[in-house]
């Protein structure tokens, strides 16, 4: 039965709205299968009936703290509850176990200080309102009672609030899980201050958010038998290598370039620095500051929380000064060289100072820096010759190594953070927390969107599988048949990109190691191999640009530079040199090429490995009981108090959470204790509530009456298939009011 038969004039009604995405309304007139609706902003409109929701006139105004006691579960029911408790600072919201979170923009007073961490401790999800809190609450007890490990998966689009939740989390787990201020530098300190030396690092301003994660981070937290913070692992996933060599207004390259140019004199003086300004990668864009932000200050903090994460000073000196050498690096230009054609010089005396104090601060010879970015060695059987770039091949070669500094700098941080932090080997159990990015469609989408929206596919798979598993437990309790609900899967896209042999992925390294295959040829093999794959689109028009139709939905992808970045590269004539390095943290980030490392180290596929990666990820995940957090950005201009509809609805539907409420929908949405029920639609049959106790049977017998097929009835509820509902209200206002002249009475329908 569709939606239709329950809606008669009179009905309360959601419309479709170009602008609002969804509009409420009342049926003033039904010819055939049209109806004419009178809009709560004043218009009047037409709309085919199948179009139309019916409106539940009795739910609460500012909206239910759970989806899914929602009495008509579908999208402007989950939109418009959303929204009034967004209007009223309720950000939280649960979805049965998954919890949306809408970034507010703003601070809301007493949401997450300590006397609110008390009050979560030791209470059960729903006892309180929706909370990060009452999630980390769940996950910490979840693996105290049953030893289990857990995990929390924060996801959602760039600036949705993804990173703050994960911060808050790990404060509550260190909240429950700390140990006694007087013992000093404490494990769940150090994993706190993880924080701020990662964001300085992997952080920067984007259009979307002026503190964007440019990588995906999964921080895994250990606990002892007591139920304290014993260790923690931190992985990190693909960060963004171009920014450090390529920004565009507004945007910032990251956060660790401008606070080392606004450090105290002495510093600037050590690194050789002076205003971001006179940079080339900064001064792309103009923007070098961040609102509400002052660097001089941020500079002193990250270099305490470096500190405390165990970076001693002589090291953070090294680190500093190796940002300082990228900045100059920058700075260093190409000229063409007037004795030889093809090859280039330094452009002019302010590069060649530039590259000296690139050599100094990198501890190297500046003639071999020099070579190591203009010329390339060549060897053939009779002899080796140096070969020069021209200048678009040596600017090439210098931001390479930039990329290829800055990337080896961040890992090293990783890693450093990691061992000082220490891993408890004894740990009883842990806690996941995965902070990473969510599903993304631009105008012009590139490799780093592939493995970003092939993350979210692994992902979403995961959570389909366990949304339904949760479903099917819920139902398995009560005693109910679930054979109803249907597993939609999104394997064929897996299969699609990571299948080997054959998938997408597989084609690009093929392409990368076939020295003469180009974009063209590679979108090409895509064409032909997946011409049939339901899943692939070659765009109309395109010649080397390829659509994957997601889950999400479409992402067209533009295959130009495909190759080129999913090739991990470092060029032998930089790892020579700064392997030679007086520096030894240098040195360390450039270890000398073994024989079989050099072989090998020719082409490393970093589709492949993020490919790997992502499947340690999901492994690590299969072992772990799953809690769910989409946080939602309410707003493309990033400030409080606006909620746009057409936004909002966007991420629910490619975030999962319309999914999670379609799966809801495919087996038994609605239910109802039995006391419930009859409070709510005893009037369909008034004779079952005298004399008659047995709630379960007069429960039955209304429905029955009513006609409907399919509902279950429950140990104490009763489940009700998508629509059920509506059609049983649809008959009580027909019992009530008869029929047109409901028009216009706003009055509600039973007392
Ligand atoms: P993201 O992690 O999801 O984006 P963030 O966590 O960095 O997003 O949030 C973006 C900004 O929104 C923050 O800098 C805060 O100003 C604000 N914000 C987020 N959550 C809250 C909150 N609970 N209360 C107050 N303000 C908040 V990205 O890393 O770009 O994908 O890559
Ligand atoms: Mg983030």
């Amino acid at each position: 039965m569709g939606v239709a038969e329950n809606i008669v004039v009179g009905s309360h009604v959601w419309v479709p709205d170009p602008e609002l995405v969804w509009i409420d309304g009342q049926v003033l007139s039904i010819k055939g299968k049209e109806a004419e609706i009178q809009l709560s902003d004043g218009n009047k409109v037409g709309s085919s009936l199948s179009k139309l929701h019916p409106k539940d006139e009795d739910a609460p105004p500012n909206g239910v703290d759970d989806m899914t006691k929602l009495a008509y579960l579908h999208e402007p029911g989950v939109l418009y509850n959303l929204k009034n408790r967004y209007d009223i600072n309720e950000i939280y919201t649960y979805t049965g176990n998954i919890l949306i979170a809408i970034n507010p923009f703003k601070n809301i007073e007493d949401l997450y200080d300590v006397n609110v961490m008390k009050r979560y401790k030791g209470a059960a999800v729903g006892d309180l309102s929706p909370h990060v809190f009452a999630i980390a609450e769940a996950a910490y007890r979840a693996m105290i009672n049953e030893e289990k490990n857990n995990s929390i998966l924060v996801s959602g689009e760039s600036g949705a609030g993804k990173t703050e939740t994960t911060k808050m989390i790990m404060q509550y787990l260190a909240f429950l899980g700390g140990h006694n201020a007087s013992e000093g530098r404490t494990v769940e300190k150090q994993v706190l201050e993880s924080n701020p030396v990662l964001e300085a690092f992997g952080n920067a301003k984007t259009v979307k958010n002026s503190n964007s994660s440019r990588f995906g981070k999964f921080v895994e937290i250990q606990f002892d038998k007591h139920g304290r913070i014993s260790g923690a692992a931190i992985r990190t996933y693909l960060l963004e290598r171009s920014r450090v060599c390529q920004i565009s207004d507004p945007e910032r390259n990251y956060h660790c370039f401008y606070l080392l140019c606004a450090s105290p004199p002495e510093d600037k003086e050590k690194y050789k620095l002076g205003d971001p300004k006179s940079f080339h990668y900064l001064n792309q864009s103009n923007c070098y500051e961040l609102v509400g932000i002052n660097a001089a200050q941020e500079y002193l903090s990250t270099k305490r929380a470096m500190e405390v994460v165990g970076i001693n000073q002589e090291e953070q000196e090294a680190i500093f000064r190796v940002i300082a050498a990228i900045l100059h690096l920058g700075n260093i230009n190409f000229a063409k060289s007037e004795e030889e054609t093809d090859s280039s010089v330094l452009e002019n005396e302010e590069s060649k100072l530039h590259l000296q104090i690139t050599a100094e601060l990198l501890m190297c010879d500046p003639s071999a820096l020099e070579d190591a970015l203009c010329k390339r060695v060549m060897i053939t059987p009779e002899e080796v010759i140096k070969r020069s770039l021209d200048p678009l091949g040596a600017t090439v070669s210098r931001d390479g190594l930039a990329k290829t500094l800055y990337s080896r700098l961040f890992d090293w941080l990783v890693q450093k953070i990691n061992v000082s932090i220490g891993q408890d080997p004894e740990s009883k159990c842990l806690i996941g927390v995965l902070d990473i990015y969510g599903f993304e469609s631009f105008k012009n989408n590139s490799f780093e969107q592939f493995c970003i929206n092939f993350t979210n596919e692994k992902l979403q798979q995961h959570f389909n599988q366990h949304v339904f598993k949760m479903e099917q437990e819920r139902y398995t309790k009560e005693g109910i048949d679930w054979s109803y609900l249907e597993f939609v899967d999104n394997q064929d896209v897996l299969d699609l990109i990571e299948k080997k042999p054959g998938g997408i992925i597989a084609l690009l390294d093929e392409a990368c190691m076939f020295p003469k295959s180009t974009h063209e040829t590679f979108a090409t093999k895509l064409y032909q191999t997946f011409k049939d794959h339901k899943r692939f689109i070659k765009p109309k028009l395109a010649r080397s640009d390829f659509t994957v139709v997601h889950y999400a939905g479409e992402v067209q992808y533009q295959s130009e530079q495909f190759l080129d970045k999913n090739k991990d590269y470092v060029v032998p004539e930089h790892q020579d040199m700064l392997s030679t390095s007086r520096c030894s943290f240098v040195t360390r980030l450039f270890p000398p090429l073994t024989e079989e490392t050099s072989k090998s180290a020719k082409f490393s596929s970093i589709g492949s490995r993020f490919k790997l990666q992502l499947q340690q990820l999901m492994d690590t995940l299969n072992l772990t009981e799953p809690h769910y957090i989409r946080c939602v950005k309410p707003n493309t201009v990033l400030q409080p108090a606006i909620f746009d509809n057409m936004n909002v609805i966007q991420q629910l539907r490619s975030g999962g959470v319309l999914e999670a409420v379609r799966i809801k929908i495919a087996g038994f949405p609605t239910h109802r204790t039995f006391q419930e029920f009859l409070t709510r639609l005893g009037i369909l049959a008034p004779e079952v509530l005298h004399g008659n106790n047995d709630e379960k049977e007069a429960c039955k017998t209304i429905l029955e009456k009513a006609g409907l097929t399919g509902y279950q009835i429950g140990q104490t509820q009763i489940f009700l298939r998508a629509g059920q509902m509506a059609e049983l209200d649809a008959l009580r206002a027909r019992l009530l009011y008869g029929s047109a002249t409901v028009i216009q009475k706003h009055t509600r329908r039973y007392p």
